[in-house]
């Protein structure tokens, strides 16, 4: 209908999309048989791609996707495949009319199993440079995530890798975040990795939070961590005080609707609290997260959006444009997207 065509030409910011969330179950098969990766042999999940595509549709939580996920990235290898996945990524993104996209990657469980940080970097920066010259609309920045599930020490040699590459000076990277399991991984746990990437200058610092978690998990996020951005995020409506907190500081929520859906945080969109950030003004932009998983890109997420909210175009110009507001991008930019 009319307001499909109106989403899909709306320009959009994705601040949220794991690039290992964009491996589908046929490319995780051809890169296993190319790569001489063999897969579980005790899940019939992994018998075909029908049976892997299936097994996705009744994901019952976080942790349970969150086993496939690290599953599936463990077939990539190259440089090559890291660019061949990037650069697919960005011409489904700016095929959505995504005119900036800020894309997480978690290096600690691709450096554990001997992929070197210049081995993804240089993978996925091939495939900026590319996109620079096939897809010049798009502006890209890259964010490493750790993870909570290993330990934090391992946290710390990531960071101290990443930092010593020099791609948060060269802009590369623009931030740092977190992501994996989120219950009993409190924000204490990470106070010392963000000290160590605050004194290294970097500000651009996030955190997946109040996905699973509770709303005190994301007011602690923002008070331990001093994180500018909460990825998720949901849960803060519980939190009526932290609404407000978060309108005034303004802090981005990076919401992905579908996603939520199908890990069971909520039963539909419906029953996310969208309206209730739109009207307290809390910045927030809508995602995809982990595409390949969860059946729906950037432009399904905001259409599955409307139908359950039925925004007028002036409230999605809002969104629009508070997803600007909150890009981590130059001021120049920021008034070239405006
Ligand atoms: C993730 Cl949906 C989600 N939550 C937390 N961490 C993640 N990593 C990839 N997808
Ligand atoms: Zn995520």
């Amino acid at each position: 209908d009319k307001l499909h065509h109106f989403l899909h030409a709306l320009p959009k910011c994705e601040h949220h999309v794991h690039i290992e969330g964009t491996i589908s179950p046929e490319l995780l098969f051809s890169l296993a048989a190319k790569n001489s990766i063999s897969l579980p042999q005790d899940d019939p999940a992994f018998g075909s791609v029908s049976a892997l595509e299936a097994r996705y549709k009744v994901f019952t939580s976080l942790d349970d996707f969150l086993h496939y996920y690290f599953i599936s990235m463990s077939c990539l290898i190259t440089a090559s495949d890291f660019e061949d996945l990037t650069y697919n990524y960005l011409s489904h993104a700016h095929g959505q009319n995504v005119h900036h996209a800020e894309i997480f990657f978690d290096p600690q469980p691709h450096m554990s199993r001997g992929v070197s940080y210049q081995t993804i970097i240089a993978g996925m920066d091939a495939a900026r440079m590319r996109a620079a010259v096939d897809l010049p609309k798009l502006s890209i920045e890259f964010i490493p995530c750790l993870v909570r599930h290993l330990p934090v020490p391992a946290a710390h040699d990531m960071l101290a890798e990443v930092i010593s590459s020099g791609h948060f000076a060269d802009g590369t990277l623009a931030g740092f975040g977190m992501s994996s399991t989120e219950i009993a991984k409190h924000p204490s746990l990470y106070t010392s990795v963000y000290e160590t990437a605050k004194a290294a200058g970097i500000t651009n610092l996030t955190a997946h939070y109040g996905e699973e978690g509770p709303a005190e998990y994301v007011r602690d996020a923002l008070s331990l961590l001093s994180v500018r951005r909460i990825d998720h995020g949901r849960r803060s409506a519980e939190d009526p005080d932290l609404v407000r907190k978060l309108a005034e500081t303004s802090t981005m929520l990076t919401l992905c609707p579908i996603s939520n859906v199908v890990l069971k945080g909520v039963e539909r969109v419906q029953d996310l609290p969208i309206r209730e950030f739109l009207d307290a003004g809390v910045l927030f932009s809508i995602n995809s997260d982990d595409p390949a998983y969860f059946g729906g890109y950037i432009l399904e997420n905001y259409c599955a959006v409307q139908e359950a909210f039925g925004f007028t175009m002036n409230e999605w110009e809002t969104i629009a444009t508070r997803s600007i507001r909150g890009s981590w991008c130059s001021v120049e930019r920021k008034e070239a997207l405006l």
